[in-house]
């Protein structure tokens, strides 16, 4: 259990219990799903609370209706969101079901856009927000789950700034091509990223949002965390588990064990093939019937030698493609039992409801093969279960390469769902594989269940979310505040060592079109010459560009220290010569991402590749502005991919995109240099764009960091432009010149 003494309160679209209109009154019914398990233990020791929709928006008012609430809410903790008829249909069946669901399970073909959905959602996540605020006492820790919930984490940290928000995700997050689809992604990313810490099921699914808030939102991110608005959002990916022992502890039971007898006479001398899912389009179950069908067209011999079992329990009933499925189910389930049925064998045996958990486990124990084959699937629970019920480790699990599951549960025999020969040829495999070899992966598999269970899943979150939650405040406020001179210049005067770090391009001077226009003017040269003059300056001019344009400008400013291509290349204030950072570097990899440029310089007229030594750069200053900028965000993206397992990041900077090695950036030369000149009592940093982050965070919290622009920084102050730049520099060097 997590040592936290946070209250936790829990808030997912539907309560742990459902209420259910009856012909006199009304029934509660509950629900043991894995969350509830895994949640009671918490919310009753912690005396948290559960925030949800009760299932049923009938009637809201009435009386007996609002006794069974008010019940729930003081015996339990169970807080009811009550959402108007109108809008929980629009929100629940309409935007959350009919547009995330199959967009986030990479089925654009059964999109629907309700044209009330939207707003409807919204609505509803307000009600969500209105609940939650009502209930929340400070220090609480509000976990946030799935996909009909997305605005709700921005909509908290509007009412609640302080509160430890996380967000979980049941389901997959699709990748950046299809979530763009949405006419709503900038909001749902946006909503989302109120949260302290969002979490998935998986890596995959954890990148695929990462490329989503890249290309979307132009945000860039780290693996874990990613800024916004001075906050750091910690991103996860935290498959969830089961709670083992809840299906184990029946499978002692009494009434199981009766399931188990008559179940193992039933199929004498046959082999149990199972399957177990929610009816959904995304389960595969249309596909297992056919790969099901072709196998018994190709086997002949194990006809009458295998059944399988398909439990379906019915779900979404009111949305017209669960309809089809459920004819095309009962159509395929009909065709294959007329087509190979004996008067004593029937090939699919179709349960179309809920069973109770005594048959599920009785099923999950006498089945030789468990046939997980989901065409998508956020993790699917139905495997582990099967894993945790089979007895004396016999059976074998099929599991669909598109399930989460997949990605830690290398032991199972993994399938392509849509590969019909091949997943009914996985049968045949499972059924062949030695007893040993059956032990052996189920050991395996079991290992994991047990120790990745739902209990561990849950603290794990719950601990991370304190400490990003801790840590919120970590990431600089984005705003700087205008640099006050009269303080900077003091500041400098009361110093007896001052090491300066200027940036040249946007800092210093304006932009021009081609980067060999922007020489430096006179006066710029004038006093640069004298600040580093002044023995108790050390003064960097710290710029992206290549040695020779630095030697050509500022090459006999005699005292200057030079740092070319971002540092990669350092001049000492002393010496004519530069010497490399990183000795001995090969730049091999020039050759390759080269054409990849050279493809964006061929669409993009008016854009070039600038070839350093250490760097790629493509500039497209000089191309229409929109399109330049939203191929800068394609590019980088793509890049990202391409380079992963490489040490060179992509970085965006001023109309410009840099291909360079990621330990190259102002901050490590930032760092040598102090090395080099010693302490210094004062310190200022002048930079424009992203390359000047690097150097801004590197330096000590008491440093002068001035943002050159409008614009987010992570610099303490700014200034509007480079125009006001230069009488700064001289009125530092007036003062100089007086001590
Ligand atoms: P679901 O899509 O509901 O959950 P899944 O993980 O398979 O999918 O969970 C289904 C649950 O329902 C299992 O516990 C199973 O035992 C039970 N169940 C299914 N059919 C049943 C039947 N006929 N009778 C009784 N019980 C039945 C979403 C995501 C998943 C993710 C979970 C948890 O879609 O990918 O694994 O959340 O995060």
């Amino acid at each position: 259990m997590s040592a936290s003494n946070h209250r936790l309160i829990v808030i997912s679209n539907r309560l742990p219990v459902r209420l259910r209109a009856a012909p006199r009154g009304w029934r509660a019914e509950k629900s043991s799903g894995g969350l509830a398990t895994a949640m009671n233990p918490i919310l009753r020791r912690g005396g948290g609370e559960w925030i949800g929709w009760p299932g049923e928006s009938a009637k809201i008012g009435d009386p007996a209706r609002q006794q069974i609430i008010d019940q729930w809410k003081s015996a339990d903790g169970l807080v009811s969101v009550e959402i108007p008829p109108e809008t929980a249909d629009h929100f629940y069946e309409g935007y959350s079901n009919q547009t995330l669901w199959p967009l986030f399970h990479h089925f654009p073909s059964q999109l629907t856009f309700d044209p009330k959905g939207w707003a409807a959602y919204v609505a509803a996540n307000k009600l969500f927000r209105d609940a939650a605020v009502s209930q929340y006492r400070e220090g609480d820790l509000l976990w946030v789950h799935d996909y009909q919930l997305m605005l709700l984490p921005k909509l908290l940290r509007e009412s609640l700034p302080d509160a430890a928000v996380g967000f979980f995700l049941h389901i997959p997050f699709p990748s950046s091509e299809v979530f763009r689809v949405l006419p709503e992604r900038e909001e749902l990313l946006e909503g989302v990223l109120g949260a302290d810490l969002v979490a998935f099921q998986t890596y995959t699914h954890l990148q695929h949002f990462r490329s989503s808030l890249r290309r979307v939102l132009g945000f860039e991110s780290r693996l874990n965390e990613v800024e916004i608005g001075g906050r750091t959002v910690k991103l996860d990916a935290l498959p969830i588990g089961i709670a083992p022992q809840a299906f184990t502890a029946f499978l002692g039971k009494t009434e199981t064990q009766r399931h188990i007898e008559s179940l193992r006479q039933r199929y004498q001398g046959r082999k149990l093939l199972l399957a177990v899912d929610r009816m959904d389009y995304t389960k595969g179950i249309p596909e297992r019937l056919r790969a099901y069908r072709r196998l018994l067209e190709r086997a002949p011999d194990l006809r009458a030698k295998v059944v399988l079992l398909q439990v379906a329990v019915p779900s979404r009933e009111g949305i017209s493609s669960y309809a089809t499925l459920r004819r095309q189910v009962n159509e395929l389930v009909g065709e294959i039992n007329g087509q190979f049925a004996t008067p004593d064998w029937t090939p699919v045996v179709y349960i179309r409801r809920g069973i109770s958990r005594a048959e599920l486990v009785a099923l999950y124990a006498v089945a030789d093969v468990a046939w997980v084959t989901p065409l998508r699937d956020g993790m699917n629970l139905v495997a582990k279960e099967y894993v945790a019920c089979t007895k004396d480790r016999d059976g074998v699990l099929i599991l669909s390469e598109f399930a989460g599951a997949a990605e830690e549960m290398g032991e199972a025999l993994i399938v392509n769902p849509y590969d019909e020969n091949r997943a009914g040829a996985a049968i045949q495999t499972a059924l062949a594989l030695p007893e040993a070899e059956r032990h052996r992966r189920m050991a395996a598999l079991e290992e994991g269940v047990v120790r990745n269970n739902v209990f561990a899943w849950s603290e794990q979150f719950l601990a991370m979310l304190e400490s990003a939650a801790a840590n919120r405040g970590d990431a600089p406020s984005d705003r700087p505040a205008a640099l006050d001179v009269a303080r900077l210049l003091a500041a400098y005067q009361s110093a007896s060592r001052h090491l300066l770090f200027l940036d040249y391009d946007g800092s210093l001077v304006g932009f021009h079109n081609r980067p060999e226009d922007a020489s430096p003017p006179p006066e710029l040269l004038a006093v640069l010459k004298s600040l580093a003059a002044c023995p108790n300056n050390s003064v960097m001019l710290l710029s992206g560009r290549k040695r020779t344009d630095l030697d050509r400008w500022f090459g006999d400013v005699r005292g200057l220290w030079m740092g070319a291509e971002h540092g990669a290349l350092l001049r000492r204030a002393d010496s004519p010569d530069w010497e490399p950072l990183r000795p001995g570097y090969s730049r091999d990899w020039v050759d390759r991402v080269r054409p990849v440029l050279q493809h964006f310089v061929d669409r993009t007229r008016g854009s070039f590749i600038e070839e350093k030594e250490y760097s790629l750069v493509w500039h497209y200053r000089m191309s229409e502005s929109k399109f330049g900028d939203w191929l800068a965000q394609e590019l980088v993206a793509m890049l990202e991919d391409m380079l992963a397992e490489t040490e060179l990041r992509a970085i965006r900077g001023r109309k410009i995109v840099e291909v360079r090695p990621g330990w190259l950036h102002k901050g490590s030369v930032a760092r040598r240099m102090v090395e080099l000149c010693g302490p210094a009592d004062f310190q200022l940093a002048l930079g424009d764009d992203r390359t000047d982050e690097d150097l801004f965070a590197a330096l000590d919290a008491s440093a002068w960091t001035v943002h050159v622009g409008a614009g987010r920084s992570r610099a303490r102050f700014a200034v509007p432009g480079p125009a006001e730049v230069l009488p700064i520099l001289e009125r530092l060097s007036d003062l100089s010149r007086a001590s």
